[in-house]
C-alpha cells in the first residue's frame, strides 16, 4: 500500500511567509490629503488620455481612510506578512527638501497596525509614483537621482526603522524604464528610445544601490532587498532574427537590472550602448550584497524580430490558449524555470515571491459572491510550481499574491481586477471573493 506520506500534498517549509501586495498609488487615494505632493501617475491620464476607463487614481480603494479594514481583512487570511509600497511624494512633497510629517505619520499608524495584527510590514520604497517636481528636473534620467533617493530612503528608515526590519528599494525597474521611457504607457509618458530606456536603467541601478547602502547605514539588523519582474523570454520561431530579438530582450527586460546588482555587470548586447551612461565606479555602486531578492512573476514573453520597435524587438503571440484578462498567458513552468535559474546561476539567493497573481472579469453574483475559479487555478498552479521548487532546492522564502483588493490597475483603470477582495468602487465595499477563502485554508493547512 502506498504511504499516505507519498500522497501528501506539495509542503511548504515552517516559517514559510504567506501575504500580498500593494501598492501606494494603487490603492490608497487621498493624494491631496495632508500634504502630499503631485505624482507622475496623478494626472498622467489626463494629460495622455491612454488610461483605458478614463478614471484617474484619485480615490482607489481608499485606503488611506480604510486601512484598518484592510488590516483585519489580512488578519482574517492569515497573513504573515504584507508588502506595501510607501509614496514618496507623501514623505517629500518635492522630491527633496522639506519632510512632511504627516505623510510619514500615515506609514507610523499602518506599520503599527501591521504589528499589532501580526502581520510583518515589508515596505517598498518606489512603487511608481515619482514625484512630480523631479519629474521636472529630468527624473530617472538625470543621475542626480541616486541622491535623492537615497536621502529618501533615510528619512523613512529613520522614522520607520526601529519597527520595521524587512525593506524594498525598487519595483521593477525594467517595466518603469521601457513603458515610463520608450513606448509611452506608463507615466512620465516619454517616447525617448533607447537613450531613455538605459539611462532610466542605469540610474535606477545607481538609485537603489546608494539606497541600499543608506538603509544598511541606518540598520545593520535590516534585511534588505528589490523587486524585479523576471519573465522567460522566449523567441516566436527558431529563425536567427526571433533569436537574437529574445536575446536584446531578455538582456534589456531581465538582465540590466539583474546582473546590475547580483554581479555588477552590464549585459554584453548592451555593453556599447550603455557605455554612454556608466562612469568608473558605477558597476561597484550598483552591485550590492541582497539579503533577499522580490520576484514578481506572472508569464513569460514571446519575443520576435519587429524593425524599428526599441532594438527591433517586439511581442508576438505565445501561443498559449489559456490567458488572463491582461491577455498575458498562464504558464507556472516560466516560474520553474526563473527559480531554477536563480538557483544554478545566481548563487541561489534567498527568494521572495513579491508579486504572482491574474486578472480576470470578475462578476458578483445575486448574493454578492465572486466565485473566480479562474484565480484559484493560476494560483494553485503556480504555488505547486514553488512547494517543487523550494524541494528541489530553490531558495524561495515566501509568497505574496497580487494583490490584496482590486485596485487601480495604472493604464486600465479599474478595467482589471486582481484582488483577492473585489472592491465596489461606489460604495468602498470590500467582498472577499472566494479565492481570499481558499488562500485561507492553504496558509492554515497547505495545498
Ligand atoms: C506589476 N508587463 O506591473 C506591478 O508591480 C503592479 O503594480 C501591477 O499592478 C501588476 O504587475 C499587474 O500588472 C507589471 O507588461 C506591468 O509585463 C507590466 C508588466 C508586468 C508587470
Amino acid at each position: 500500500m502506498p504511504s499516505r506520506l507519498a500522497l501528501a500534498a506539495p509542503a511548504f517549509p515552517e516559517n514559510f511567509l504567506w501575504g500580498a501586495s500593494t501598492s501606494a498609488l494603487q490603492i490608497e487615494g487621498a493624494l491631496r490629503e495632508d500634504g502630499r505632493g503631485v505624482s507622475i501617475w496623478d494626472d498622467f491620464g489626463r494629460r495622455s488620455g491612454g488610461i483605458a476607463d478614463g478614471s484617474t487614481p484619485a480615490e482607489a480603494c481608499d485606503h488611506y481612510h480604510r486601512w484598518p479594514e484592510d488590516i483585519a481583512l489580512m488578519r482574517e487570511a492569515g497573513f504573515s506578512a504584507y508588502r506595501f509600497s510607501i509614496a514618496w511624494p507623501r514623505v517629500l512633497p518635492d522630491g527633496d527638501g522639506e519632510v512632511n510629517d504627516k505623510g510619514l505619520d500615515f506609514y507610523d499608524r499602518l506599520v503599527d497596525g501591521l504589528l499589532d495584527a501580526g502581520i510583518r510590514p515589508m515596505p517598498c520604497l518606489y512603487h511608481w509614483d515619482l514625484p512630480q517636481a523631479l519629474q521636472e528636473r529630468g527624473g530617472w534620467m538625470n543621475r542626480d537621482i541616486a541622491g535623492w533617493f537615497s536621502d529618501y530612503a533615510a528619512i523613512v528608515a529613520g522614522r520607520l526603522g526601529d519597527r520595521v526590519t524587512d525593506w524594498f528599494t525598487l519595483n521593477e525597474p525594467s517595466t518603469v524604464a521601457i513603458f515610463g521611457h520608450a513606448y509611452a504607457d506608463h507615466a512620465p509618458g516619454l517616447h525617448r528610445g533607447r537613450d531613455g530606456v538605459l539611462a532610466a536603467l542605469h540610474h535606477q541601478n545607481l538609485a537603489q544601490g546608494a539606497a541600499l547602502r543608506a538603509l544598511r547605514a541606518a540598520g545593520s539588523h535590516f534585511r534588505l532587498g528589490t523587486v524585479l519582474t523576471l519573465q522567460p523570454v522566449n523567441p516566436v520561431t527558431d529563425s536567427e532574427a526571433d533569436r537574437s530579438a529574445a536575446i536584446r530582450w531578455d538582456a534589456l527586460w531581465n538582465r540590466a537590472s539583474l546582473d546590475g546588482v547580483m554581479r555588477g555587470r552590464v549585459p554584453d548586447v548592451l555593453a556599447e550602448d550603455m557605455a554612454a551612461w556608466v562612469r568608473p565606479g558605477d558597476l561597484e555602486a550598483i552591485r550590492f550584497p541582497l539579503d533577499r531578492l522580490g520576484l514578481n512573476y506572472y508569464s513569460p514573453l514571446s519575443i520576435q524580430y519587429q524593425p524599428g520597435r526599441l532594438y527591433d524587438a517586439g511581442f508576438g503571440p505565445s501561443g498559449n490558449p489559456r490567458m488572463t484578462a491582461m491577455g498575458w498567458p498562464v504558464d507556472p513552468k516560466g516560474l520553474t524555470s526563473i527559480l531554477a535559474e536563480l538557483r544554478d546561476l545566481y548563487g541561489n539567493p534567498e527568494v521572495l515571491i513579491c508579486e504572482n497573481g491574474a486578472a480576470y472579469d470578475d462578476r458578483p453574483d445575486g448574493a454578492g459572491r465572486v466565485d473566480d475559479v479562474e484565480r484559484i487555478s493560476f494560483l494553485r498552479d503556480h504555488l505547486e510550481v514553488v512547494a517543487a521548487a523550494v524541494g528541489a532546492g530553490c531558495n524561495v522564502k515566501g509568497y505574496l499574491v497580487w494583490s490584496l483588493l482590486d485596485n487601480w490597475e495604472w493604464q486600465c483603470g479599474f478595467s482589471r481586477r486582481f484582488g483577492l477582495v473585489y472592491v465596489d468602487y461606489s460604495t468602498q465595499r470590500r467582498s472577499p471573493k472566494a479565492s481570499f477563502d481558499w488562500y485561507r485554508k492553504v496558509i492554515k493547512r497547505g495545498l
